[in-house]
């Protein structure tokens, strides 16, 4: 069969030959019952009768590999998708350059590489877990669909990561894919992994903001490990690149629509001030400050998924030829990195200093660094927007040592201009900097939903073209009776 091509002939759509291999289908069909009562208890709370209309994968070349139709979410074809696979491919960085990729698990790698692939396998249920509640207060039947678009595809990358535990890890790799079912985002006794996916997506902003910054994390690692000496692995998170940037485009997008709706409501009231917050808010409109500090709070909190600056588990991933860098391939290095040194910035004596460290520890450091200048990106789009409408005030990223939890600036207090502060002024400032009670509020206040085709709610403006490229008024989402 055509490897291009996704199977739907069986229970588990596939392009990786399933029907052959009984052992990893049976294996995949006892977890199978155990993922939709997840999705029925975990999923969007209230929409799991709705007909959404969704896009689903059915081949893997990078053209016109989705088909869109009206399913009902518990019905979407979750399937084991990978991309192809490139023939005579060699490992392309660390002690094994240069070898051929591995098509089945190094033994003296194997406990490296299942942590990585838990891990990654982990933020995938756990942002529909953080996401569950948001159906209820969608801006636009457009929005609700988008939001459940990644649902479902955060689903399917939970999949992803099973198969590879199911078909390569026998015994323990099933024992670690029923336990990605099992931990909860923000429990107590079984909470999720990494610390950003334990936060609540309290309102829509938070999750224009986590799919534009967090998922963009998804987007770095999964680029890292899509170098990946282990080509199951590789051609996963090559197909799954493919659906991350649909989730970026979500909140990129969502963001730009608020700050515009935000910067007409201005305009029409004529107020040029955007620190005026309360007249700001009386439009029914999120003010830019409140817009900063969502911001702020978003991009610390991903920053933190890059582990320490200094790291010899991203040294001894990158020596084994498990995961590699951004666009290793097109790094003109020898990409083993012995000798090389890249710059990390440190506490040294109570200052941020820039610090060269051996190039292998400082991995976590360069990636967070390739992240920050993707980042970049949207803010330009979004100042454009600002500036535009005659506004005098532009979005920034806060400095990297500002509010983090995780690595060189987790026991030190920064201004987002990166700035030492200590404890007493930070509690006095940190309401001025990141979400107060008050502002969720407000912004949950406005979290009002809209159900009729082509209606926004009052703070987003409508976008400007359709998913599918359908109208403006088409009914994304057809609500259960
Ligand atoms: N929270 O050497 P260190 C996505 C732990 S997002 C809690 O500093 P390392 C998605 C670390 O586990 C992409 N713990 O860091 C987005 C270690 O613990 P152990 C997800 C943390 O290992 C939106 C210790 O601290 N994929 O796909 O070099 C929606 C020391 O670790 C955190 C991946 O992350 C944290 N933030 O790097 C849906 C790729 N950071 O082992 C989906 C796979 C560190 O000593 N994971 N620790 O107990 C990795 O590559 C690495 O594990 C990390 C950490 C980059 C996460
Ligand atoms: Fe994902
Ligand atoms: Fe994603």
């Amino acid at each position: 069969m055509d490897s291009n091509v996704v199977d739907y002939s069986t229970k588990i759509p596939n392009n990786v030959g399933l029907t052959q291999d009984r052992q990893v289908l049976r294996a995949l069909e006892g977890w199978h019952p155990g993922y939709l009562n997840w999705w029925r208890d975990m999923g969007p709370e209230g929409f799991q009768e709705a007909m959404v209309y969704l896009r689903t994968a059915y081949a893997v070349d990078p053209r016109g590999w989705a088909k869109f139709d009206y399913v009902r979410m518990p019905d979407y074809r979750w399937g084991i998708l990978l991309a192809p696979a490139e023939e005579n491919r060699t490992i392309p960085f660390g002690q094994h350059f240069g070898e051929p990729a591995w098509q089945e698990v190094p033994g003296e790698y194997r406990a490296m590489l299942r942590r990585l692939v838990v891990i990654q396998g982990d933020t995938e249920p756990a942002s529909v877990e953080q996401q569950r509640h948001l159906g209820k207060t969608a801006p636009s039947l457009y929005d609700m669909r988008n939001l459940f678009q990644v649902n479902v595809e955060e689903g399917r990358h939970l999949w992803a990561m099973v198969y590879l535990l199911h078909k390569y890890f026998g015994r323990d790799g099933r024992e670690e894919a029923d336990e990605l079912l099992r931990r909860r985002s923000g429990s107590e006794d079984a909470p999720r992994m990494l610390g950003a996916f334990n936060e609540a997506t309290p309102d829509w902003l938070s999750f224009f903001m986590f799919t534009y910054f967090t998922d963009r994390d998804g987007k770095m690692q999964l680029h890292s490990l899509a170098q990946s000496g282990f080509d199951p692995l590789s051609r996963t998170c090559r197909f799954m690149l493919t659906e991350e940037a649909h989730h970026m485009f979500v909140g990129e997008t969502g963001i730009t629509r608020t700050v515009q709706r935000t910067c007409e409501a201005m305009r029409e009231a004529g107020i040029s001030d955007p620190t005026d917050v309360e007249k700001v808010r009386a439009l029914g409109v999120i003010d830019l400050p409140t817009i900063q500090k969502k911001l702020n709070l978003h991009y610390s909190l991903s920053l933190d998924l890059f582990g320490s600056e200094v790291s010899t588990n991203a040294a001894n991933a990158f020596n084994a030829g498990l995961k590699g860098r951004y666009r290793e391939t097109q790094i003109e290095d020898d990409h083993r990195l012995e000798n090389a040194t890249y710059p990390v910035l440190k506490m040294v004596n109570g200052a941020i200093t820039k610090v060269d460290e051996p190039a292998l520890t400082a991995l976590n450091m360069r990636l967070r660094d390739d992240y920050s200048a993707d980042c970049v990106k949207g803010l330009l789009r979004w100042n454009k927007v600002i500036t535009t409408a005659g506004i005098d005030y532009q979005l920034k990223l806060p400095h990297v040592a500002f509010h983090r939890q995780i690595g060189e600036f987790k026991d030190v207090e920064a201004t987002p201009q990166g700035e030492l502060i200590d404890a007493a002024t930070w509690k006095k400032s940190e309401a001025d900097w990141l979400p107060s009670a008050s502002d969720g509020d407000f912004i949950a206040s406005l979290m009002r939903s809209k159900i009729e085709p082509g209606e926004f709610a009052s703070w987003i403006s409508a976008p400007k073209v359709g998913i599918d490229n359908k109208p403006g008024d088409f009914e994304y989402v057809r609500l259960a009776a």
